[in-house]
């Protein structure tokens, strides 16, 4: 993707299809020229006499056609989303309404905007770092009100503080080393070293917390992953069921009902949970059932949590204990179904395979204990989520600098503890530093810039 900046850049910024209104977006040195070419504002005004931050009313027009009735926000920089001059018409919704005003636009000198390049000129302009540019589509993306209030903290900045403290503090270890290389007479190396050991080891703490939050941060705007697990006819659809509200899969009293897996996003507790139901686990002769079996086990082996479902009416058999052994070692929630009916499964009895407190006992059909599961959810995945207000650190991308930053941090102690000479720890400090860095959009090579934003939605 080869960008010149200097372009002025248009998009549509609202979704494609019919609504209220739709946006016609502009940012560049060229914005108010080109509103001049195409804008009848009311009154006659020129569009070099209306006032920044302004909302005007006037009709798009070319060659003497009118093209639409619409209201136009003129916003000139540096105080605006790009920090260049950025316009934004405002057209009646629909799909030819806005198609074109955007041909309007585009004739009169913009160039159609790659996805995400507004806020990559944000980025490119100093407005906001990367990690804030990050949470502008986290923010599109979040699926729940917890999602996007942790993007917004992020987009707030408090993460990026966080970021740029640590880095300042490494960055005064290393200049304190270099000064001690250089004048040698005023150096206590003993010193040097041990203060160097101590700030590395606070950092690391930091860049810890960082890392586990990251797990928190990946669950908050992709979903966590569940799956229910159980033999058949335990109620495993029926649970879906109940988490849609609706008759999403089929339910019925015959075993091996569910041949397929089936993925839905539901909200629970302002934890958007991504999850599937599987078909019921057991032995069988069945070709088609068979593959659904192996998948079932797949997905409960990539998942963040399992529901093992069982039916407390029945005692635990050989298929029960199967699947509790495979569950094991895993993060689980076991849920006893069917409490409505006479119970033969002890949930006491099966504490080798879970803690307690992720025994629940429930019936779906009578809709008895289901929010106990929903609490125990919060608790497991949501407990430490006031910490990260400011927002997680999310992505691949950033999660592998914060590991490389351990990394480096770890050596900076091990070096210090081994008696190394003052120079090993110097390099070690520059890495954790550049890491970091990365983290937040400075020492990025530009193809990388690219790829990052071009995941982003068009027209933002
Ligand atoms: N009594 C009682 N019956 C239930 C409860 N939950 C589900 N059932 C019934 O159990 C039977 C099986 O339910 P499903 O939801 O299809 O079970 P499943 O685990 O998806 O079964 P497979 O797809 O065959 O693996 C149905 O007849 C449900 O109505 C419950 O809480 N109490
Ligand atoms: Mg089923």
């Amino acid at each position: 993707m080869i960008i010149n900046n200097d372009d002025t850049i248009a998009a549509v910024s609202t979704p494609v299809g019919s609504g209220g209104i739709g946006i016609v977006r502009i940012s560049g040195d060229k914005a108010l020229s080109i509103l001049e070419k195409i804008f009848l504002c009311a009154g006659d005004k020129k569009v070099e006499e209306l006032g920044s931050h302004t909302i005007n009313y006037g009709k798009i027009s070319v060659g003497g056609r009118i093209l639409d009735e619409v209201l136009v926000s003129v916003m000139r920089a540096p105080s605006t989303y790009t920090r260049e001059d950025v316009v934004e018409i405002n057209c009646h919704g629909g799909i030819a309404a806005v198609n074109s005003v955007l041909r309007a636009v585009l004739n009169s000198g913009a160039r159609l905007a790659e996805p995400g390049e507004f806020t990559k000129r944000a980025f490119l302009n100093g407005r906001i770092d990367l990690l804030q540019a990050e949470a502008v589509s986290e923010i599109i993306a979040s699926k729940t009100e917890i999602s996007k209030n942790a993007a917004l903290g992020k987009l707030g900045g408090r993460l990026s503080k966080k970021i740029k403290a640590l880095r300042d503090e490494i960055l005064s270890a290393e200049a304190a080393i270099e000064a001690a290389i250089e004048y040698p007479e005023h150096d206590d190396e003993i010193t040097t070293v041990r203060t160097t050991a101590e700030t590395a080891a606070r950092c690391l703490a930091e860049v810890k917390e960082l890392i586990e939050g990251a797990d928190l941060g990946r669950i908050l705007t992709g979903g966590l992953n569940a799956v229910i697990l159980g033999k058949p006819n335990v109620g495993k659809s029926s649970f879906l069921n109940y988490l849609l509200d609706e008759d999403r899969a089929i339910v019925t009293d015959i075993p091996g009902t569910t041949r397929d897996a089936l993925s839905e996003t539901v909200n629970i507790k302002g934890l958007p949970v991504n999850i599937t139901d599987t078909a019921g686990i057991r032995r069988t002769d069945d070709y088609i059932e068979s593959l659904g079996v192996d998948k079932s086990y797949e997905y409960a082996s990539e998942a963040d949590i399992i529901f093992m479902m069982m039916d407390g009416s029945s005692e635990p058999d050989e298929e029960d204990r199967e699947i509790l052994d495979f569950i094991k070692d895993k993060k689980t929630i076991i849920i006893i179904n069917k409490s409505d009916l006479e119970q033969k499964t002890d949930p006491d009895a099966l504490t080798a395979y879970a803690p307690r407190e992720n025994i629940i006992k429930v019936s779906v059909r009578e809709d008895v204990g289901v929010e106990l599961i929903f609490e125990r959810l919060k608790e497991m995945f949501l407990s430490g989520e006031t910490s990260f207000g400011g927002g997680c650190i999310t992505g691949e991308r950033s999660l592998s600098s914060l590991k490389r930053a351990q990394k480096s941090l770890e050596n900076v102690i091990a070096t210090a503890d081994g008696g190394f000479p003052e120079d090993f720890l110097s390099m070690d400090l520059n890495d954790a530093y550049e890491a970091l860095g990365e983290i937040i959009g400075e020492s990025l090579e530009e193809d990388v810039i690219d790829k990052i934003f071009s995941s982003f939605c068009l027209g933002k």
